[in-house]
């Protein structure tokens, strides 16, 4: 889409220009001209089930489960279809994750192991919920967009992460707290593992398994609380939370 832009530019430029100015001076001058505006603004309508129109032509919508409706341009004449629009700047030649592939070719532009379709989709999220294609962490807390589709936490909610927030001893018993995801079955369970040394980290699975029960629709935020006994003379222990698949 872009390099067609680039394309049509360049013509109507050397035409206007080719009167007074020989061509390598046209190329110098238009070149700079094509970049500064090179800057496009990509779109795409997004059905109920997180699908893309098709090759970024915005046609074959589904209506299925969208509050309302939404015009389009459908090969020159305005249809209506339902879905929702997202758009994403592109700038051609930029490199956002200096992987040596400009983003107009790379399918990650970010580098945070989600493809550029899927963060516009949203679509590997429940409940469905666009990222940004351009940065790897769209609500900056220091979780990526690729580690929240894991976790299945809301990208979009820098409060919340798969994260412990707190560990106490209370009577010789250690509580473990973190948050994670209750209430609803999203093909995920977590896992507490635990180590005694921290420089060789060799953590052993001390609870599976686990499903979190509560949390407010859609997202189902818990606290989840890890109860173990203190151990004899114990002095330093470690602990991690995962999701597992
Ligand atoms: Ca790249
Ligand atoms: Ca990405
Ligand atoms: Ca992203
Ligand atoms: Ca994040």
């Amino acid at each position: 889409m872009d390099e067609m832009k680039a394309s049509e530019q360049n013509p109507s430029c050397f035409f206007r220009m080719k009167a007074v100015l020989s061509s390598l001076l046209i190329t110098l001058l238009c070149t700079p001209i094509v970049n500064a505006f090179g800057l496009s603004n990509i779109c795409y309508v997004v059905d109920g089930s997180g699908n893309i129109s098709s090759n970024g032509s915005l046609i074959k919508i589904s209506a299925g489960g969208q509050p309302s409706a939404v015009k389009v341009s459908d090969s020159g004449s305005v249809a209506v279809f339902s879905g929702y629009l997202n758009c994403f700047m592109l700038q051609p030649g930029l490199d956002t994750d200096n992987d040596g592939l400009p983003d107009e070719v790379d399918r990650d532009n970010d580098n945070d192991t989600l493809k550029d379709a899927f963060e516009i989709s949203g679509s590997l999220f429940s409940p469905m919920t666009a990222t940004n294609p351009n940065d790897p962490d769209s609500d900056d807390d220091g979780h990526s967009d690729g580690m929240e589709v894991n976790a299945q936490t809301n990208p979009l909610d820098g409060n919340v992460n798969l994260r412990i927030v707190g560990i106490e001893i209370v009577s010789n018993q250690v509580y473990v707290s973190y948050l994670a995801r209750g209430g609803v079955a999203i093909g995920k369970t977590y896992v507490v593992h635990t180590s005694s040394n921290i420089i060789n980290l060799q953590p052993s699975a001390v609870a599976t398994n686990i499903t979190p029960a509560g949390g407010v629709s859609p997202w189902h935020v818990v606290t989840n609380v890890y109860i173990t006994n203190l151990a004899t003379n114990e002095i330093n222990r470690y602990y991690n939370v995962s999701t597992t698949p």
